[in-house]
């Protein structure tokens, strides 16, 4: 009688949980708009690991079915029935001997094509160019060092949150970290890497098709940690020399009496000490380098030069676009992505809004530090940037001037 009364809540519970469990899976792969998708590979490195994982995931869901159906076999029908107890054995030597050999081989067959596959994708001696990516407090740097390598760059490049790669090209990407562990993966592209203060890690990359492939920090790095993220943007080759060419441009000062102009002064005083624009002087002509090591836990702050040639910002988080532009370039078909994406930010389609906000107020858009009570010692350094009690008209300003550079 008790036993016929707790069947019924729990086999409704069990049918509950697997109801959910269900709808679950059915949204997940339903979901359409997934651009971190591994399902979706999309360049040689990532095609690899998609061969490998169907393998896996089908031994493995091979195994898991029959496991849970004899799981489920034996439940039922050895279920107490008040019955006696079975005669006790001492088991079955043979079922044992193979019940431990067949998962040992069925290891051994996952092993061998997964080492191979790993000591494949970490072959860099094929890699035509690279560039240097550093992780930091909750962003990613870029830079691209001299070297022959992608149709030549004469001069270094830097910048933040994208890294530009030409296409059909394998791009030795070599990270680490200017402060804690941090984990480098565009899902689509490859799989991911730690990046480590110290040391140089190694990814292999290549894009078919141009787009942009997103991804985001997968090493719990801090407060902002979901706020880290980084996309790679693939443009065809010739479009690849545009964007050099782009961010090697002199630098042009504003037109005299410009709204600016007068950004240009603001930003001299309240952000020229952290952030690099490559070409600017002060008033005598003499180069203004930033000393963000003077002021930033990290030792570093994104190069402004060409924001507005990127389209995200802050560790790739929020859209320099508005949301109409944004589809334009994200959803561009592979033919028109490259003139889409090179056309940068023009004051029609820059998302204002959250510009405004982290200019206004960054550690209040983004967890920037931990309560100043229980924070200890800094040494005076920020992590990440600082409140800077800018007014309305200096914030117009600029962005007036960042809105020049590009
Ligand atoms: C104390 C150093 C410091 C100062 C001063 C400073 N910033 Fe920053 N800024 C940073 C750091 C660090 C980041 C990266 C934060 C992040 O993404 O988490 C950043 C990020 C940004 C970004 C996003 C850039 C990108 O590529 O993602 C913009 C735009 C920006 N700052 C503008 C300004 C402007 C304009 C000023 C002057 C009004 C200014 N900052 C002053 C340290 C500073
Ligand atoms: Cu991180």
């Amino acid at each position: 009688m008790v036993r016929e009364m707790s069947a019924g809540p729990s086999r409704r519970r069990l049918a509950g949980a697997l109801t959910a469990l269900g709808g679950v899976t059915l949204l997940a792969a339903c979901a359409e708009d997934a651009p971190q998708d591994t399902w979706q590979p999309a360049g040689e490195n990532a095609q690899r690991i998609q061969d490998l994982q169907w393998w896996v995931f089908a031994i493995a869901g091979a195994v898991g079915l029959i496991v849970f159906a004899t799981i489920a076999w034996v439940s039922v029908r050895y279920r107490d029935r008040g019955q006696p107890i079975p005669r006790q054995t001492h088991g079955r030597p043979a079922l044992e001997i193979g019940l431990t050999v067949l998962p040992a081989l069925i290891l051994v067959g996952v092993a061998i094509p997964t080492i191979g596959t790993l000591m494949d994708l970490s072959r860099t001696s094929d890699t035509e160019c690279v560039v240097n990516v550093t992780g930091q407090q909750w962003w990613w740097e870029v830079d691209y060092p001299p070297q022959e390598g992608c149709g030549g760059f004469s001069e270094p490049i830097v910048t933040s949150g994208q890294m530009v790669i030409p296409t059909g090209t394998k791009v030795l990407v070599r990270g680490t970290s200017r402060d804690v562990i941090h984990s480098w993966w565009i899902p689509r592209l490859n799989g991911k890497r730690d990046m480590v203060p110290g040391r140089v890690q190694t990814v292999r990359l290549q894009a078919d098709r141009p787009g942009i492939y997103a991804g985001q920090c997968t090493e719990f790095c801090g407060l902002s940690h979901a706020n880290m993220r980084m996309e790679v943007v693939a443009l065809d080759p010739a479009d690849f020399e545009t964007w050099k060419a782009n961010q090697l441009a002199d630098y042009t000062a504003p037109m005299e009496g410009s709204l600016a102009a007068a950004g240009e002064q603001v930003f001299i005083s309240q952000c020229a000490t952290c952030h690099q624009v490559d070409g600017l002087v002060n008033a005598d002509g003499v180069p203004i380098i930033a000393q963000p090591q003077e002021r930033v836990f990290a030792g570093a702050a994104p190069n402004l030069t060409n924001l507005t040639t990127r389209n995200t910002f802050a560790g790739a988080t929020w859209d320099l676009l508005t949301p109409t532009c944004r589809d334009d370039v994200w959803n561009a078909s592979p033919e028109e992505f490259g003139a889409a994406y090179l056309a940068g930010v023009s004051a029609d389609c820059l998302n204002e809004v959250d510009l405004r906000e982290w200019l206004r107020n960054a550690p209040a858009k983004k967890p920037m530090y931990a309560d100043p009570e229980q924070l200890g010692p800094t040494d005076g350094l920020n992590r990440g940037m600082p409140y800077l009690a800018l007014s309305e008209a200096q914030i117009d300003q600029i962005i007036a001037y960042l809105l020049e550079r590009q």
